[in-house]
Formats: structure tokens, sequence, C-alpha cells
């Protein structure tokens, strides 16, 4: 397999001016014919004398240049695409080729989901369906023509407004599709079926009606009504914190069932996987309607970040990515609790981030090499590099970073951009200088944020001394570390303090910035003893590493006045029991959290967080030795022990939260069921009446939320009417495929040793298809990601389980097949017998004939 290099990068020789394309549609045999208006880019060097097209798995029908049709000698084809042999400055290249969508189980280009036509670009998918200049720099004005039988699909979507439509002969009819906007084909999109519309209206902010158009399978309209709500939200969200608006006067929203990815930002045209539209309180949880929000969030607001700035090539995906995660996170914090949307973003920075940076798939936000694109959509692309826009929001503060959005906008609407801009405009826009902090860009690892401190009593000083280490080999070079801190003091209090050096006067919390690789920050008028809470909201994507005694961690749980960080201040004291295996510490655990649980000024969505022991991915990451065994152990013993200890309370709790009638869904609803349902997990160890709760709560149950949770709770503590209610839930729901996911993964994620068993028995049930990437992310994703005991069985098994998934599936899908394989990333860390297994299992895949590059990337990395 061939490795693109970032170096490498040279503009396109050609341009292209205008697409016209039409369909034929026709699911084994659809033509496509399409017409290019090509240039000779004035940015090239202008002696290409041959152009290469892109194009996989077409059949070419039909070739000319200028209406003269081409012979042979004039072009040549291979599996990667078109060679034209002789071309002019200006030329229009007509093809006409023909496709089998039907039998596109890639799902990446044209293809049939249910019987419906959809589409999936990004990122490399249009040369699928046409040859193409198939990357982002090249920016063409779309015009769309899409024919097909009336009765069968008598919706034909693609991007723009719509100009004309008609009639045909033989029961056909026809729609013309124009988009104004310069794109580059990675958002394109065409959708042709029969569905039921959700129709409703927007009005910018400038006065103009924008029509909006969500479109779902017949009879799921009454599970769409969140999504559009959500969407007019996110609109009038955008106009207000950041002046943007919507430009086309059409913005349509199609569910599909088959997608590998969430949803796709395709312009004008979004096409979401059903996971992220479709929900009512009855199959949807308070975290799938948290999800459908920022996810439609996320692709509204590439309209501007993605699409009217697009990335120049594809090492650049984190200046859209990361750009739009940030801004759905801060949606997100609107729309619900800050400090609490903190907490869940930062945790999966923690569990899922810090695991690839140290792992063989280690890459920067912005990668300098890559086999296959589509193993770059990561944690680190999108989250990493949503943590490296929020610190220079941090660092320029909503003016500041506002000001950066303009100039950003100003010089680079309309065009193809890198990040280098991105961080030019900020910088400019600020005369803030950004130099060393751009190592954030180029540099792979987590870097360990270690703190001393010493306190001088007749100065009123507090020294911090801080070191910076990079532990990955691409980073030798210091990172500009935005840290925001406060002080606590002995009686619960804030300590003002202040700093000559960074412009602090007697402030509560202020902002230092760590820039070498040792540095010492003064603290002025600090006028008692204090423990410093530092990297408050997580300022960084670092570890920070600070010895503080287990007296202090209690302390800062229960009194620091940042919530984020009292959140954390639980979790390091959670660890000290699992990871440092300090025994006696439980005791002061349970004691905070009785505190903690008896304050009624706490939020409970807060509360819900604090009771939740770290997860054994983030264990195993912060584990110097990976004890998987002791971790998993001693994660149950913690648990058990503290739903003992706290019986009373955990009880009373939940008599006090539960409300079977409370059908509601704002904020301290749900907050009080997140509360509710993690005390009904911890009285499954003690209640002698949890199972007739647990049974009671799954039958009365109105909302998914109350009824999953039983579901879950039955089956994890293997209770004795755990395959009752299995079997139940399966009876109520098994015609409804994004609810039968949540039984496939619950099913799969129990820790018991019967679990492989299970999975075997599943994927045969009639409600499970390999074909269909949410189906094998509910079962085998799930059990690699969160069945950390059956997955790292010692014998082996677990892991065979997932190579011969990875093996089956590379067969018709290799995006979904190498994400299984990155399953694998913790193979370095674990003990010799796991890691020979995994080798053992790796061995096999890599075997594999036709291995696709996808997962031979993943895979020989993980081998490595
Ligand atoms: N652009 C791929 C899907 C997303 O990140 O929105
Ligand atoms: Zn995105």
């Amino acid at each position: 397999p061939v490795t693109h290099y970032r170096k490498d990068y040279l503009p396109p020789d050609f341009l292209i001016e205008t697409v016209k394309l039409k369909f034929e549609l026709d699911p084994n045999a659809t033509l496509v014919s399409s017409e290019l208006m090509l240039r000779r880019n004035p940015q090239s060097d202008g002696l290409a004398q041959k152009l290469f097209l892109n194009g996989e798995g077409l059949t070419l029908k039909a070739i000319f240049i200028d209406d003269e049709e081409l012979t042979e000698k004039d072009y040549d084809i291979d599996e990667s695409g078109l060679t034209l042999n002789r071309v002019s400055d200006r030329f229009v290249l007509k093809t006409c080729v023909e496709i089998d969508p039907a039998n596109n189980a890639a799902l990446e280009g044209l293809y049939v989901s249910g019987d419906k036509f959809c589409t999936q670009c990004e990122a490399e998918g249009f040369r699928k369906i046409t040859f193409y200049m198939d990357r982002p720099d090249v920016l063409a004005e779309f015009f769309v023509r899409i024919e097909a039988d009336k009765t069968q699909y008598p919706l034909l979507l693609s991007n723009g407004n719509k100009l004309d439509s008609g009639d045909l002969s033989e029961n056909k009819h026809y729609t013309e599709w124009h988009d104004p906007f310069l794109k580059p084909c990675y958002l394109f999109a065409l959708v042709a079926g029969d569905l039921d519309l959700l129709a409703d209206e927007f009005v910018t902010h400038s006065g103009r009606k924008i029509a909006l158009e969500l479109y779902v399978d017949k009879g799921k309209l009454d599970q769409s009504q969140f999504a559009m709500e959500s969407l007019k939200n996110a609109m009038a969200w955008d106009e207000k914190r950041y002046n943007l608006e919507y430009d086309l006067d059409l913005y349509m929203i199609v569910a599909v069932g088959d997608f590998n990815m969430g949803a796709m930002e395709n312009k004008g045209l979004n096409i979401f996987n059903t996971k992220y539209v479709l929900a009512n309180p009855a199959t949807g949880t308070d975290q799938d309607f948290e999800n459908i929000e920022s996810v439609i969030g996320h692709e509204y607001f590439h309209n501007w970040t993605g699409n009217r700035v697009t990335c120049r090539d594809w090492f650049q995906l984190s200046l859209k990515e990361g750009l739009t995660v940030f801004r759905d996170q801060q949606f997100t914090e609107d729309m619900r609790s800050k400090a609490v949307k903190r907490i869940d973003d930062v945790k999966v920075i923690r569990s899922y981030q810090f695991a690839e940076d140290a792992g063989p798939m280690a890459h920067p936000i912005r990668p300098d090499a890559y086999i296959e694109m589509n193993n770059f959509y990561t944690v680190t692309v999108y989250n990493k590099g949503a943590e490296v826009i929020r610190m220079l929001h941090t660092l320029l503060g909503e003016e500041g970073f506002q000001k950066g959005m303009s100039l950003y906008f100003k010089r680079h609407d309309g065009s193809a951009a890198t990040c280098d801009d991105f961080v030019a405009a900020m910088s400019d826009a600020n005369q803030f200088n950004l130099d060393q902090f751009k190592y954030w860009y180029s540099q792979a690892g987590t870097p360990t944020l270690r703190v001393d401190y010493d306190y001088d009593e007749s100065n009123q000083c507090l020294k911090l001394h801080f070191s910076q280490n990079n532990a990955h080999e691409s980073a030798s070079e210091p990172y500009f570390i935005p840290v925001k801190l406060g002080l606590v003091g002995t009686k619960g209090n804030q300590v003002s303090f202040s700093s000559a050096e960074f412009g602090l006067t007697n402030v509560e919390e202020g902002l230092i910035i760590v820039t070498q690789p040792n540095q010492t920050v003064n603290l002025e008028g600090v006028s008692e003893e204090v423990i410093p809470s530092l990297l408050r909201d997580f300022t960084a994507p670092v570890k920070l590493d600070i010895n503080y005694s287990d007296q202090q961690l209690a302390y800062l749980f229960a009194n620091d006045g940042n919530t984020f960080n009292r959140w954390d201040a639980g979790q390091r004291l959670m660890q000290r029991f699992l990871i440092d295996e300090e025994d006696s510490i439980k005791e002061s655990i349970a004691e905070a959290f009785r505190a903690l649980l008896n304050d009624q000024s706490i939020d409970n969505a807060f509360k819900a967080r604090c009771v939740q022991i770290p997860d054994l991915k983030t264990l195993f990451e912060n584990d110097p030795n990976g004890r998987i065994d002791s971790l998993i152990e001693r994660r149950k013993t913690l648990k058990k022990f503290l739903g003992i200890a706290l019986e009373d309370t955990w009880s009373r709790l939940y008599n006090q939260l539960h409300r079977a009638s409370d059908l509601d869904l704002d904020g301290v609803s749900v907050a009080n069921r997140a509360l509710k349902n993690a005390s009904l997990d911890y009285m499954a160890f003690s209640s002698e009446q949890h199972e007739a709760i647990v049974i009671k709560q799954f039958e009365d149950a109105k909302l998914m939320t109350e009824e999953l949770s039983a579901f879950s709770i039955a089956n994890h503590h293997e209770l004795e009417v755990a395959s009752k209610i299995t079997q139940a839930f399966y009876d109520k729901w098994h015609s409804e495929p994004l609810v039968m996911d949540k039984w496939l993964a619950i099913q799969a994620s129990v820790d018991s040793l019967d679990t492989l068993n299970r999975i075997q028995t599943l994927r045969h049930d009639r409600v499970f298809n390999i074909k269909n990437p949410n189906k094998v992310r509910a079962l085998f994703s799930t059990f690699a990601a969160l069945n950390f005991s059956q997955f790292h069985r010692i014998d082996g098994a677990g892991y065979r389980l997932i190579a011969e998934a990875i093996i089956e599936i590379d067969e018709f899908n290799n995006q979904v097949a190498a994400n299984l394989a990155k399953q694998f990333s913790s193979a370095a860390k674990l003990d010799d017998a796991r890691k020979m297994h995994v080798q053992q299992q790796l061995k096999k895949v890599i075997d594999k004939e036709n291995l696709s590059k996808d997962v031979f990337e993943v895979v020989s990395k993980t081998l490595e």
C-alpha cells in the first residue's frame, strides 16, 4: 500500500469550473454521465501534459473531450483512475460510467440502504461515482439531474436548490438541482426513495425564510420532531454566538439506517445515521436526545466551518473537525449544563484519546502521513482537535476568538484552507504570537504536566514548579500550556492571589501559561496555606501530575470552587484505591460520597457524574503497569463496597427521585433520572428488594431511559430475572432497529464467562445483520471497547472473536473492519500471555488474502 505524506502537497494542475452530472438510477446498473469544464490552474507550474482523474470500480461507457470521442491511445485506465494523455489549457471532458449501488456494501460512494439510494463521499468516495479530481482543494459549481422510476423513487434529492422536475416516459421522472456555492466533491450528495417528510421553517436574523425538510423512513415521523427542534436551535445558536447565518433557501436532512459514520454535512443535504435523528421518549434515552442535538448541531455548524471554508488536503481534517466539535460542545454547554458537559467531554479524552495517543496509531491532530484517510477520522483529530481550539478560546477570550473567526472567514470564505491559516487568523486578529502554540498541531502524544509547590508564609508567596514531559517521539518541543487555577483555603474558601508576570491582581481564579520545560510561577499575596486547584476545566489536554495527599483530595472533592476540578478530585481519590491499591481509602470515598449526596445544594447531574467510578479503559491507561485483572477486581470491590456502605443513601435517593409519571425531558428531570438509576445500580449490591424494584421499574417504564436502565442492571448484576427481562424487551422492540442496537450492546458488555457464547447466538438472531455498521458496533465494538474482562480473557477467546469478525467484515466494508481493528491498540501494554494471543490473532488478520489497506494500516502498526 502507498503512504501519502503531508509534505508532498502540490496544488492541482487543473481546476474544474462546473460539473454537470446526470444519474439514471437503477440498483444494479446506474449510469452516471458527467461533463466537467476543466482549465489549467494558474497556480500550477503549467507544464502538465497529462491529467489524472480518480475513479474506482467504474465501468467506462463513453468518453469525449470537447465533443470528440477518445480512442484508446488518448487515455489509460487502471484500478485507481483515468489518465488523459494529452490535454489542452481548457477543455470539456464528458464521460459516462456504469456502477452497481445495490452491491456496494462498503457504503462509500452511491449505495442502496433499505430501498433508497444514498451517498457518502467523504473522504474519497466520490471517485466511486464518476471520474473526478477527488481532492478537497478542487472546488466547483455543481448541476445535477436525477432520473428514476417514479413509483419506487418519488423523491429525488441533491445539493442546493431544485431548479426543475417533471415526468419522463416509462413511469420515470426527473429533478434538476443547482448548488450555487463552490464545493469539493466530498460534499456532493444524492438521495432517492420514498420517504416521509417533516417540514418546518426557520427565519434567519436577516429575515430570510429557510425551508427545513427532514426525511425519514415511512412510519417514523413520530421519532423525528426532536431532531427538527434541534436543527432550529442550532441555527439560532450559530447566529447568536457566531453571527453566522444559513446561506441556501433549503436545508434537508435524510436519515438512513446503513451508514459508516454518525452523519455527513453535505451542502444543503445532510445525510444522517438514523441513530442521530430518530428518537421519541419511548425509544430513545436521555443520552440519545443529547447526542441527537449535538450531532444535528455539528453537521449544521459545518456549513460554515467545513463547507464555506473547507480543507486544502485531508491532513488538514482537524481544521474543520476540531473546530466544529468545539462549536458543537459549546452549543451543548449553552443548551444544557456547562460543567457537566465539560466532564463528559473530558472523559472521552481521557479514556479514548489518551489511549490513542499512547498506542500504535498515535498521530498529531494534523497527521503527517496516512495509507488510508478513513483511518484518521479519530478522537485525536476530532476531540483533541477540539481541545486545541478550546485552548485558543481560553487564551484569547470569547471576544478575541470571535475576532479571529471573523478574520478567518474574511480571508478564506469560498476556499480551501490549512490549519496554519486558521492559527494565523487567530494570531493576526489578536496580535497574539502563536508560534509555540502550533506544536499542538505537529506533535503526537499526551504531555504530562508535573507540578510541585511550596508556600513561603513570610512573603505570602506560593511557588508553583512546573515541568513538562512529552512522552511521544515526535514531541521534542515544549508546549504552550494554558493553566487555569484557583487556590482553596482551609475553610473551603477561595483564596485570592496575584501574579505580576501574568497580569493577575487579587483574583480568585486566573490563567497562567506554561511554556518552558521547567518553569516556576510565583503567586503573590497568598494570605494563607492553600491547596492549589490547577488546570481548572481541563484547560489543556495534558496529564496533570500533582502529589496531593489523600486528605487534600477528599478536601478538594468537597470544597473546590471549580465544578470540574471537584469532580476530578473525586476521580483521583477513587484511583488511589483502584490503581495505587490503598485499601484503607475506601472509607474516605464512602464518606465523601455521603456528604456529596446529602448536600441539597448540588445539582443531581453533577452528583450522578461524581458517583461513577472511573471506567476500565481510563484506569488501564492511567495504570503504568496495565494490570487488567487487578483493575477489574478492585473496581468490582469498590463498587460493591460503596453499594453496601451507602445502602440507606442509595435507597433513599431512589425513592425520592423515582417518579414513574415524570415524563419530562428538561434538564432537572434528566439529572434526576441519571442519579436515580445510578442509585439503583448501587442498590443491586445490597437492598433485598432490589430485584423487585428493577422488575417494577422495567414494567412501569414509559421512557426508554427507565426501561433500559432496568434491563441493563438486570443483566449486569446477573439477576435471576435477567433472561425474562431480556426476552420481554426483545418481544416489545424487535422491529425497532435502533432499540435492538441497545439490546445487543448491553448483552455484549456483560462481564460473564458466558458472554462469548451469547454473542455467537446473537449474531445469528434475525435482528443482527453484519452488513449494518450500527449492528457491528453494537455487538462487536461494544464487546471489545466496554467489556474489558471478556475481551481480554486470558485464554484469548475474546481476541479471537474480534479478529474473526474483522476478517469477515473486511470482505465488504473496509472502514468498519479497520475501526474494529483499532480495538487492539492497547496490545503493547498487555502482559506477555495476552500479548501473545493478540499477536497470534492479528497475524491471522494480516495474512488474509486481499486484506484492505484500511485494515493493513491499523494492524501492521499494531504488530510493529
Ligand atoms: N465529516 C464527516 C462527519 C462529520 O464529522 O461531521
Ligand atoms: Zn464533522
